[in-house]
């Protein structure tokens, strides 16, 4: 550890003590709990993830501070990697090695063996930068992170409040400045001047869309939206709901995209809001989430979830690809994870090849990686679309033979800018859907009757040790605890088209129960099973 300066490191590491009694794990989406206890956390971060710099030669690494859809209290941190996407593996298992090491001596060890296992050259320089969501905790949290990044020497960009997406956007834009490859000029304006150029591009000339209305769940995502709105004009107007950035309490309180998925109903604050036929959609608390809706005449909610993104998105793809004479040259497919609709995925493997995987987007990312264009989308509403570094220069280099193959390679390179490829992006993905939308001439009515869903529930259930549980098979079986599975099997076996999986969360303190069942009293009766008293 010459080049680094272990006193600094040493004093400021002591600033920032390990509480004790808590065992931190970097999960799902990094680490994630209750704000007040992360300080230590943060701290360390920082001198992780300006290791991590070094360790790739100073490309910029970025840190989120959010806890995303949690409940105002909560909060989290994660490293984001230099191509803008998430933490690599084996990171994750060294973040939560030194994230737990109890003592300051005990961490300058662990930071010792991870410079010399990782063959870290420390000499190297290091640059991270940050942003933090509207959560009141962030102010100091972000200190803390502060202290992590100046103890290792880093140079630190402050990207101050902002959605995750653009962090992860500034992060690529950053590696790639001055390349053949820039993803864009590295700052807010960047971001929102490369989506609003490429949508007006794709929906140019086409009867102007009707307001959108826009749940913003009382975040980050609000400042992003409002900003969105002035670059997008009369191109797509949008109605901003639930901007409530500053008020106590309301961060994804009974709004936002986990509230709309998980209640399946509408925000109660939307109701005298939304009128029939009126598109409709709900970001979650840091913007990388979107749920889609609508009341039907009768003023029955209808939801657009993930899948039902997926299902538009794919399809439309398809069909440019093909009208510009592609389809022997591009292969799209799609992944989902096992809460995926078993309706949507049936829709979907009618038409294209499809991957189940296991629950987190750097799971999905790598899947859609394969295909020349990957489509991914959690139900939840976490999801993007992937074109592959050969099929950009494909399309880029493509002569097309008619003025209808021609317009469809043009959407095809304007899809490529409107889509955030680093990660799910809810803003992105309401430019996106709102460009088929447009194509098709689809209200929310028609795009939903792609497919009828199965009934379905999601329920959370608190139990004493989430890690007893354990999964197999894209987390479709349970291996442990002992003879669950073989229960859930056999409640299963009594309903029509039934299926169910349990699977502990890794941003929350909780087990997951999902089921679904061709009838709506059925998929309610197998997510309501009480666990065994071992679980408890
Ligand atoms: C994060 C991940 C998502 C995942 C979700 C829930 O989302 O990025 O991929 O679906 O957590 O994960 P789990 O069921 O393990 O709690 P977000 O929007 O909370 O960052």
């Amino acid at each position: 550890m010459s080049h680094l300066s272990i006193d600094s490191l040493r004093s400021l590491s002591d600033a920032h003590p390990k509480p004790s009694h808590l065992r931190f794990q970097y999960g799902t989406a990094g680490f994630r709990t209750l704000g007040s206890t992360l300080d230590s956390v943060l701290f360390r971060v920082g001198v992780i993830a300006a290791l991590r710099s070094k360790k790739l030669d100073g490309l910029t690494v970025g840190v989120m501070v959010t806890a995303s859809h949690n409940p105002e209290h909560d909060n989290g941190v994660k490293i984001v990697d230099p191509r803008g996407e998430m933490l690599e593996g084996s990171w994750e298992s060294h973040a939560t090695t030194l994230s737990n090491a109890p003592t300051t001596d005990d961490f300058l060890e662990a930071v010792d063996a991870l410079i010399r296992t990782s063959k870290i050259d420390v000499s190297k320089p290091a640059r991270v930068v940050y942003a933090r969501d509207t959560r009141p905790s962030g102010i100091t949290l972000v200190a803390a992170l502060e202290d992590g990044l100046s103890a290792l020497g880093a140079e630190a960009r402050n990207a101050g409040v902002t959605t995750t997406p653009i962090l992860h956007y500034l992060v690529k834009a950053i590696n790639t400045k001055g390349t053949p490859d820039s993803y864009g000029d590295d700052s807010e304006e960047g971001y929102f001047h490369k989506l609003g150029t490429a949508f007006k591009s794709l929906v140019g000339g086409r009867p102007p869309l009707e307001p959108l209305l826009i749940d913003c769940a009382n975040g980050v995502g609000a400042l992003a939206a409002s900003s969105l709105a002035e670059y997008l004009g009369s191109s797509l107007p949008l109605v901003l709901e639930n901007t409530s950035i500053s008020t106590p309490g309301v961060l994804n309180h009974a709004c936002g995209a986990d509230y709309v998925k998980t209640m399946q109903r509408l925000p109660p604050s939307l109701a005298d809001r939304l009128k029939p036929g009126q598109r409709a959609c709900s970001l979650d608390g840091d913007a990388d989430r979107l749920m889609y809706y609508y009341l039907d005449e009768r003023g029955t909610f209808h939801m657009l979830d993930g899948d039902k993104i997926a299902a538009l998105v794919a399809a439309f793809i398809v069909d440019l690809v093909k009208s510009a004479g592609l389809e022997n040259d591009i292969k799209v497919g799609v992944v989902q994870t096992a809460y995926a609709n078993g309706a949507s995925t049936r829709y979907l493997f009618e038409r294209l090849p499809v991957k189940c995987v296991a629950t987190g987007v750097k799971h999905l990312h790598h899947a859609a990686e394969h295909y020349n264009i990957g489509v991914y989308f959690e139900a939840n509403g976490h999801g993007t679309v992937l074109f592959s570094q050969s099929t950009q220069s494909k399309l880029a280099q493509y002569q097309p033979s008619t003025p209808a193959q021609s317009t469809a390679l043009t959407h095809l390179i304007n899809l490529i800018q409107l889509i955030n490829q680093t990660v799910g992006d809810a803003l992105s993905d309401v430019l996106l859907v709102e460009t088929v939308l447009a194509h098709k001439s689809y209200t929310g009515e028609e795009w939903d009757s792609l497919y009828v869903d199965l009934p379905n529930r999601l329920v959370k259930v608190v139990v004493g040790d989430r890690n007893a549980f354990r999964t197999e098979n894209a987390e479709r079986r349970l291996v442990s605890p002992p003879g669950l599975q073989a229960k859930i099997d056999e409640l299963v076996r009594r309903y029509d088209g039934g299926r169910s999986f349990v699977r502990p969360s890794g941003t929350e303190d909780v087990v997951r129960v999902y089921a679904e069942a061709v009838v709506r009293s059925q998929a309610d009766g197998a997510s309501s099973f009480s666990l065994p008293a071992y679980c408890n």
